[in-house]
């Protein structure tokens, strides 16, 4: 056995069994050694921004790394923006990524870069292999620190002669160890704060779903205390029978209002809330000045546990949960295209159990509110702010959870940064609808303008927000990629559409022209 295969087997037997790759010369031993090992199954992607973004879907869904194949440092420098999302949603991912041979690399070939100083940014762990009989071993710690709660990048280098050298067989990997309890004095200062006057309980992480969720609803229940959720959030179960949680909203001034009136703000997974940028004349930080902040529990916390102990000290776990939402938006509206009448749509006609990923940017301002009244779905947002995330998030979410529907949210400036992903969905059949809001602009940054204090007032500046000219032709671009798609002007055509996308079994694209 050579080091290339140890490493496949201790992928395999340690349960990381999807592979997202995208290969070349150096890694042609791990590429024939998927052969020989059962059990992984290889999804390719045509540009590794797709690869990356696909692995943090992936594990978003199933709540386990996969791996990706990674070509020397221009390849994981392609990868890099989706592995900035994906560290930002704190998901598990192990990388592996191809090296020269050692004794070639004096030579400085063309391919030849600092392949861990590309990597060290956007990874939590980084190592090159030093020899072949090594590699089991040093994919086996990879493996352990993509485990780590809550979720870690770790980037193991593999240097051509350690792929094909001699090595043993496979190593086996620790159990991860269990999250961290929250300590008594935590939930007592978080008690005490929350039946205090202009109580907050901010949730982040995993305490947007499941137990911690419903835990949460009867907190408030009891206490009187409002719920929020930070922007973003990695994976947040929202629709009819889940507590109703709204995010906090992205600008600075509605921010500030929503924040106005909280006194004591306790934190259980999020982070204490700031602004996603400066801007000039506005504050960063978005708490108010007189406000006093809590923790009861990290990201990388026991947050279920947390907040059973936060109820048990505040005598809520046999309280009726508080804002629960009931199933409303059946309505399917008609007319000019509106955020609102979108959202009206999707809420009416979004199958249960339906995973959205939403990187609707502009379009989606509307959406929240909404479809909290639609069937019980997930819900994915883009964690890092670096768009181009949603297409290849969608291929490893259909991947990771095949019975259930994906949704896919898209801008299309997003769309167009990483849009090889739809000939993945075309190739691994996904069961992914697609809908693209050409409305033929970089949209939010019309609205970024003016709250930084510049104007556009000529062509030159004007040209650097618009998609038109040529208009993009989002049908003919999604054919082009073996996927099927129809265009919709009207709120008529997109329930059409939509309807229609949802009937297929496998991808569907929609240009929604706004
Ligand atoms: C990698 C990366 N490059 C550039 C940006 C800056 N940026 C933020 S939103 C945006 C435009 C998004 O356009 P689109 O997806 O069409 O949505 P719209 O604004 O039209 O709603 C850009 C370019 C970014 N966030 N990430």
């Amino acid at each position: 056995m050579n080091g290339a295969e140890s490493l496949v087997r201790t992928l395999v037997t340690n349960d990381v069994n999807v592979c997202f790759g995208n290969p070349g010369t150096s890694e042609m031993h791990f590429v024939a050694a998927l052969d020989r090992v059962e059990g992984m199954r290889c999804v390719l992607g045509l540009f590794e921004g797709v690869v990356t973004g696909a692995a943090d879907g992936y594990y978003r869904m199933s709540g386990k790394p996969a791996s990706t194949l990674l070509h020397l440092g221009p390849g994981l420098g392609n990868g890099l923006a989706n592995l900035h999302n994906a560290k930002k949603a704190r998901s598990g991912i192990v990388n592996i990524v191809g090296e020269h041979a050692s004794h070639h690399i004096q030579h400085d070939a063309p391919l030849t870069a600092d392949i861990e100083g590309v990597a060290r940014p956007m990874s939590d762990w980084v190592k090159t292999a030093r020899s072949s009989r090594e590699v089991a071993k040093d994919g086996a710690e990879a493996i352990e620190q993509a485990r780590r709660a809550p979720g870690h990048i770790a980037t193991l280098i593999l240097p051509a002669d350690t792929a094909w050298g001699e090595a043993e067989g496979p190593a086996t990997v620790a159990s991860p160890a269990p999250r961290r309890r929250a300590g008594s004095d935590a939930v007592a200062a978080a008690a005490r704060a929350l039946k205090s006057g202009g109580a907050m309980l901010m949730l982040g992480g995993v305490a947007v779903r499941g137990k911690a969720l419903e835990l949460a609803g009867r907190i408030a229940a009891k206490t009187g205390c409002r719920l929020m959720a930070e922007f973003n959030n990695a994976r947040m179960e929202c629709g009819a029978g889940r507590v109703r949680v709204d995010r906090l909203p992205y600008g600075v001034d509605l921010a500030l209002a929503t924040m106005k009136d909280v006194r004591q703000l306790v934190l259980a997974g999020a982070k204490s809330p700031v602004s996603f940028f400066a801007y000039p004349g506005k504050p960063s930080v978005l708490t108010p000045a007189d406000c006093a902040v809590t923790k009861l529990a990290g990201v990388e916390d026991d947050l279920e546990a947390a907040l059973a102990a936060l109820a048990d000290e505040l005598g809520a776990r046999s309280v009726a949960p508080a804002h629960v939402a009931s199933r409303t938006g059946t309505a399917l509206p008609t007319g000019k295209v509106t955020s609102e009448g979108i959202a009206a749509v999707l809420a009416a006609l979004l199958p249960e159990q339906a995973i959205v990923a939403d990187e609707a940017v502009s379009t989606g301002r509307a959406f929240g509110p909404v479809m909290s009244g639609a069937a019980p779905h997930d819900w994915l947002n883009l964690m890092g702010g670096s768009i181009g995330w949603a297409l290849p998030i969608s291929v490893g979410a259909a991947i990771a959870a095949p019975d259930r529907k994906v949704v896919t949210l898209e801008g299309d400036g997003s769309a167009m940064y990483t849009m090889q992903a739809l000939w993945t969905m075309a190739r691994e059949g996904l069961d992914v609808t697609v809908v693209v809001f050409a409305n033929r602009a970089y949209q939010i940054l019309r609205g970024e303008l003016a709250s930084v204090g510049a104007t556009v007032t000529g062509r030159r500046a004007n040209d650097m927000l618009t998609l038109d000219r040529p208009d993009l032709d989002w049908v003919a671009l999604a054919k082009g990629h073996g996927v099927e798609a129809g265009r919709a002007a009207n709120l008529e055509e997109f329930a059409q559409q939509f309807r229609r996308g949802l009937a297929v079994s496998g991808p569907y694209l929609i240009e929604l022209v706004i």
